[in-house]
């Protein structure tokens, strides 16, 4: 069983080469590790405060004498540190070995290896910042584009946090006024305090439900959306690729099946990471290899969470157009008209079968139309041309509580509406405000703080 709060150590800097490695210490021993390891260039102890400080000097091998490497000490003594805790930092050459020997020597001082998470768990557990601030700092580790950085960024700095509180505050308010009146009958008659839970948890519903649609916009900000270009072969599905990443990823060839394994690339799509998919042309054939591309292709169909449909406008459609257009009917999809630069041999009729979608007219050789794609999935992923401005990002695990705090605050406006007595909607309210806390780390169990860290990478 591993002690809540013994010193704890990791490497914070990625593994491998760089210019400097970084190897974190927090606890009560953070102190005595670093006086054992430390010293300055004259050869003493550095001098800690009560105040962060930066020291230059030498790690040393206590165990044999030997300095190990010229080292830049930071000593951040809690309470005011990252993890609450004092916590000191030994920053040195950023070399494999190097980096390994100083967490060993930090080790065999008295520190034991942290479990990936565990600073930042900590400074949930000593209060520095609620759960959804710290899961936000993994969203931010994370961010795959400026928007999804700026999202995170935000709750880190406490957006979602603050809206919660405001939510549970005028709960709370209400709360109050439904006692008051449960305690003094006739001041007041109930018909009235039922009044103000229909208007007031009105007014508490909407804005739980427009933090639960931002929650899925920030979700595909965060996590990024599966993006498939199908179509069949040589209707310029992998010079799209290739457009939207701005360099040759894929062979394009006047070939049809060209293109054979499912090539997959993050593109930033005005902030929307997309994770890209360029597949194999649809087609009936007898080539081996294609057809095992083909089939891999179908099983991205179902896993894309968007579709982009590739039809080439200088060709009559065939069948297999026909067929992609009524298989994709039902799917999140754009409509690509590809190669307009050429004269047009497809039946302008046939816009017929696409009425509904949101189609765009393109060249990708010639890059015409690249603004209006773009555009379009922007709005067909976060609807409304993608405005994040006032946006809080919630995760899954956070949508999730909002949604049931949304049904507790239904059933009290119901019961409201029904003219039940006021500790049956008070019972209500009071559950809303409860599972309100969860979303912001109040009586979390154990279990699922271990699983929310877990998945932090190592020295955070
Ligand atoms: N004129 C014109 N040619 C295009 C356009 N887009 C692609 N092409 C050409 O069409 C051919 C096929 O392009 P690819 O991008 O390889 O097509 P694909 O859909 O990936 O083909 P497969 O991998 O075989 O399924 C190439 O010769 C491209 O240069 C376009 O907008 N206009
Ligand atoms: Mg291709």
């Amino acid at each position: 069983m591993l002690g809540l709060f013994d010193t704890i150590a990791a490497v914070a800097t990625p593994p491998g080469q760089g210019s400097i490695g970084v190897v974190r210490v927090s606890g009560s021993e953070a102190a005595r590790v670093l006086e054992r390891l430390f010293r300055t260039p004259s050869g003493r102890h550095p001098r800690l405060g009560k105040r962060k400080s930066v020291h230059y000097g030498w790690l040393v091998d206590p165990f044999d004498g030997h300095n190990l490497d010229e080292c830049i000490l930071l000593w951040m003594p809690g309470p005011h540190s990252y993890t609450g805790e004092d916590v000191c930092e030994f920053q040195v050459h950023g070399g494999m070995q190097v980096i390994s020997s100083t967490l060993d020597l930090v080790v065999r001082c008295g520190a034991r290896i942290a479990e990936p998470g565990e600073f930042t768990k900590r400074a949930f557990l000593h209060g520095r910042i609620d759960l959804s601030q710290a899961e936000a700092v993994m969203d931010l580790i994370q961010a795959k584009t400026k928007q999804s950085e700026r999202l995170a960024l935000g709750n880190v700095q406490g957006d979602l946090r603050n809206r919660i509180r405001e939510l549970r505050k005028q709960i709370l308010r209400l709360q109050a006024h439904l006692e008051v009146r449960m305690d003094y009958p006739e001041h007041d008659d109930e018909a009235m305090a039922n009044e103000e839970v229909k208007q007031v948890g009105q007014v508490l519903l909407h804005s739980v439900q427009s933090i639960i649609r931002d929650g899925k916009r920030g979700r595909m900000l965060r996590d990024g959306v599966v993006t498939a270009i199908v179509g069949k072969p040589n209707v310029g599905k992998s010079s799209l690729m290739n457009a939207l990443l701005g360099r040759d990823r894929a062979i394009v060839t006047d070939i049809p099946g060209t293109t054979r394994d499912v090539l997959e690339e993050w593109v930033d799509v005005r902030g929307m990471p997309l994770r890209l998919l360029d597949t194999a042309g649809l087609r009936e054939t007898d080539d081996v290899v294609e057809s095992i591309g083909v089939v891999r292709t179908r099983e991205q169909l179902e896993r894309a969470q968007l579709l982009l449909v590739m039809l080439d406008v200088s060709r009559p459609l065939d069948g297999m157009d026909l067929d992609l257009l009524k298989d994709t009917r039902e799917s999140r999809r754009l409509v690509l008209l590809n190669k307009v630069d050429q004269p047009a041999l497809w039946d302008e009729s046939n816009l017929a079968l696409v009425e509904g979608d949101a189609v765009v007219r393109m060249s990708t050789v010639m890059r015409w139309g690249m603004d209006d794609l773009e555009s379009a999935v922007v709005e067909l992923c976060l609807g409304d041309a993608g405005d994040m401005e006032g946006t809080v990002m919630a995760n899954s695990r956070q949508v999730a509580w909002l949604s049931a705090a949304e049904t507790e605050l239904q059933e009290a406006v119901g019961s409201a509406m029904r003219g039940d007595t006021l500790d049956v909607v008070a019972v209500s309210l009071q559950e809303a405000y409860a599972t309100l806390g969860l979303v912001i780390g109040e009586q979390v169990g154990e279990d699922l703080l271990d699983e929310i860290f877990s998945q932090f990478c190592l020295g955070k």
